[in-house]
């Protein structure tokens, strides 16, 4: 008898979980059927986004707000955007250690993802590992990235509640505060207060969010928080202020329309990559991509007419190929 797959996430395998999120990775056809089913149990979870420079504590607040997660009886996955993540194996052996607790609990699904290589970008891998996982019926998904690229923010705008994670003595902050990453921001944590310069860069960061004309017209202030991820110091004043984010969302509806916001971005995004998928195919076939590329550098053609072409011919095709 045949597994099914979906049927076994629905009632919360972890090794199903494991076998769909490695379809979806080696974009493995049997992934779609699949999804299709999921779907309709996804977005049930709340979904968190931990991001922050390499070092600054990420994978361990995560851990700590997973272990204070678990107390209040929620489940929990972990979705690791992060090559240098105790998670993804870049661990020393300390790290190791603790997070196998984790590993141990089955109300935990911890997964890893290489950040480079995805057909429909990271974000895309990343929302769906998410689906699994919703799918499959944990309460909470914490997702960590490293809060440098594009497409790491753009991992984050998956998530309900973003905690950006700070430490004093990384350079500048606030230089590094404009590259966007402070926008997508809902909650800081200044985590590593136990090192000097903590409450300074405190002051720095109320007064650049006191400043910027754009949280001033938003509804939200969000909330700085001082850690020490380590100690389990500020862990649960953090989960408190996820809780009121979480709240706050909930009933200026603003939770609803960033979910269907996110879902058109999504659904447009699937579209456009299946449309890609298919016209690179229909190129494909008799080696005709390369005899364009031979017309267009001997200029024989242009690639803006020849672009048209593709996609009238393409739009016409019979079914999907
Ligand atoms: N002193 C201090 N060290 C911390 C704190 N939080 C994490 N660390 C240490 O900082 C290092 C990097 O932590 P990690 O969680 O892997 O950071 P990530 O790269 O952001 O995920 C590890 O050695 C941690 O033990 C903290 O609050 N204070
Ligand atoms: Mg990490």
């Amino acid at each position: 008898m045949t597994i099914d797959y979906a049927e076994e996430v629905l009632k919360g395998s972890p090794r199903a979980v494991a076998r769909v999120i490695t379809w979806l990775e080696n974009d493995d056809e049997r992934a779609k059927a699949c999804m299709e089913k999921l779907y309709p149990h996804t977005g049930n979870s709340y979904v968190v986004g931990i991001t922050g420079a390499p070092g600054a504590g990420k994978s361990s607040l995560t851990d700590k707000l997973t272990h204070h997660f678990r107390s209040n009886g929620l489940t929990v996955g972990i979705v690791a955007v992060d090559p240098t993540s105790p998670f993804t194996g870049g661990a020393i052996l300390g790290d190791r250690v603790r997070m196998s607790e984790l590993t141990n609990d089955p109300g935990v699904f911890i997964r890893s993802m290489a950040t480079r290589g995805f057909l429909g970008g990271l974000s895309q891998a990343t929302g769906n590992v998410v689906k699994v996982m919703q799918a499959s019926g944990k309460d909470i998904i914490l997702i960590e990235t490293v809060g440098v690229g594009q497409d790491e923010v753009e991992v984050m705008r998956i998530a309900d509640t973003t905690c950006l994670i700070l430490v004093p003595g990384l350079g500048d902050v606030i230089q590094s505060m404009k590259a966007g990453v402070m926008e997508i921001a809902d909650i800081y944590a200044i985590n590593k207060s136990d090192l000097p310069g903590a409450h300074q860069l405190c002051a720095e960061v109320t007064n650049r969010l006191s400043q910027d004309s754009y949280f001033k017209k938003k509804a939200w202030t969000p909330p700085i928080i001082q850690t020490v991820a380590t100690e389990d110091i500020g862990i649960s004043e953090l989960l408190d202020s996820i809780t009121s984010h979480r709240n706050h969302q909930v009933e200026t509806g603003s939770l609803l329309e960033k979910r269907r916001e996110r879902t058109r971005q999504e659904t447009l995004q699937m579209i456009h990559y299946e449309l890609f998928r298919i016209i690179k195919k229909h190129l494909s076939e008799n080696g005709r991509m390369d005899k364009m590329i031979e017309a267009i550098l001997s200029n024989k053609e242009n690639p803006y007419s020849l672009m048209e072409q593709i996609v009238s011919e393409c739009i016409r095709l019979p079914g999907k190929s």
